[in-house]
């Protein structure tokens, strides 16, 4: 490669790391990934350690890297693509979109978003929305809400407003949003934070309930935590904690980013207990991987509180993403994707937990989200993540020992069964 002095630099600097070459099925090596590779990590950031494997394409359940192989997805972009790349439907009315207009500003009007907030709406039982890009955006968006429900609604003085969040919680990157984490290396050099909240630890009712003082607006947590390593909660957690907002008018935050839309085998991951959130925060599949489209849902007299000049965003509730994310709801319909998660997700974990491996500490999830936890004295879920990768099945490590298991939702039984003994290899403890 002719290579830019710059970034032949990089590649010195960058050493060992990545200079890996992998053996085509031909008998060829992969030099494009590795270019571009090299490439990417020269001008970008170090604030991510991906595998290397560089994706070009995808279809469905399938992508493409840049020396054409081929793997089953298995993350989904973090859940975000679980109707599968591409989907059809939604390209169409990304296209169509495009060809009228894309962003207006809320300066003005647009004619797509009020249908948007409707079917959103409607999807979630709930009376308004408020929209957004990213899922961060709409956790801020959350947290704003409940000050001034706080202030305006139930009182609280001034500026004395507490949140109550878990221990190992995700949910997002911004300064606020890392001040609460229990995470270190999420807030580590970026202090000072944002007062106001406070850590309990995660599926324990009686320390939230402990936790509430008569300035506790909200109780902003995950009905499964992702990046935490999927952890589930105990049963009868979302319920007794609803009822405990309930007594103590405290507003139940149920950040669904991750785990809405079917992901956990029913539309919403607090379905599982029937609860009914005050407000529900979604991102991700919202809009099915094609664009980044939030919002915060609630009743009336919940975002009712917010008047003009309140809050806003250039491109929440853009035209394109609103056009995107109806074709999205569309398909989650349409195509029964809850339904399905439960179904496929329930015949894998059943087939995960009888591989007899010595690697392997617990296989636990819900739906299409299913954490494989492996025993600290086999090492690190990394080199896992790694031999899946080369037997064509991406997944990544979360928490180190974790491999989270996340394919898109439209996967098939034949799919799945053909990624079975991929993965009894790869956990097989030889070390693929
Ligand atoms: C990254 C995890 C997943 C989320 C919940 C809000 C957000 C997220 C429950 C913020 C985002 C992402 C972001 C991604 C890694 C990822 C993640 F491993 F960190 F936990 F999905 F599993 N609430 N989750 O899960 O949404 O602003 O990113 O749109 O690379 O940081 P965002």
């Amino acid at each position: 490669m002719p290579a830019r002095p710059q970034i032949a630099a990089c590649a010195s600097v960058r050493g060992e790391k990545g200079k890996e070459e992998r053996e085509m099925e031909d008998g060829t090596l992969a030099h494009r990934s590795e270019e571009i590779i090299q490439l990417t990590e020269c001008y970008s950031a170090h604030n991510y350690h991906p595998l290397d494997v560089v994706i070009e394409r995808g279809e469905g359940t399938w992508v493409w890297d840049a020396d054409g192989r081929k793997y089953l997805d298995c993350l989904s972009a973090y859940s975000a693509v679980n109707q599968g790349h591409r989907h059809p439907e939604i390209i169409a009315a990304l296209i169509e979109q495009a060809g009228k207009i894309t962003l207006t500003s809320r300066a003005f009007h647009n004619a797509e978003m009020g249908a948007f907030l409707q079917e959103l709406c409607e999807i979630c039982r709930m009376e308004m929305a408020l929209p957004m890009n990213t899922g961060a955006e709409a956790v801020e968006t959350a947290i704003k809400t409940a000050r001034k429900w706080g202030y305006t609604i139930k009182g609280v003085p001034r500026d004395q407003a507490e949140i109550i969040v878990c221990e190992g919680n995700f949910h997002g990157r911004t300064t606020t949003i890392v001040g609460f984490s229990s995470e270190q290396q999420y807030k580590e050099g970026f202090g000072p934070f944002t007062p106001g909240f406070t850590l309990v630890p995660y599926g324990d009712v009686e320390a939230f309930r402990r936790a509430i003082t008569p300035h506790t607006v909200g109780f902003l947590f995950e009905p499964m935590q992702g990046e935490g390593g999927v952890l589930i909660p105990p049963e009868g957690y979302l319920r007794e904690t609803r009822a405990i907002c309930n007594e103590q008018r405290v507003l139940y935050i149920d950040d669904e980013i991750q785990t809405g839309f079917g992901r956990t085998g029913r539309l919403f991951c607090c379905d599982h207990e029937d609860v009914k959130p005050d407000m529900l925060i979604l991102g991700k599949a919202l809009a099915g991987g094609v664009y980044p489209v939030s919002a915060v849902t609630a009743s009336r007299d919940i975002l009712g509180i917010f008047r003009p000049g309140d809050h806003g965003s250039t491109f929440g509730g853009n035209p394109l993403g609103a056009a995107v994310a109806r074709a999205a709801l569309r398909v989650i319909r349409e195509e029964k994707l809850p339904e399905r998660s439960a179904e496929l997700g329930a015949y894998l974990k059943g087939k995960l937990l009888e591989i007899d491996s010595p690697v392997v500490r617990e296989v636990r999830g819900k739906g299409l989200m299913i954490g494989i936890e492996i025993k600290r004295e086999a090492g690190t879920a990394r080199p896992y993540c790694e031999a899946l990768r080369d037997a064509g099945i991406l997944a990544k490590e979360t928490h180190h020992q974790v491999i989270r298991l996340a394919p898109p939702l439209i996967i098939t039984r034949e799919e799945i069964d053909w990624m079975l003994p991929r993965i009894a290899q790869a956990l097989s403890g030889g070390q693929a």
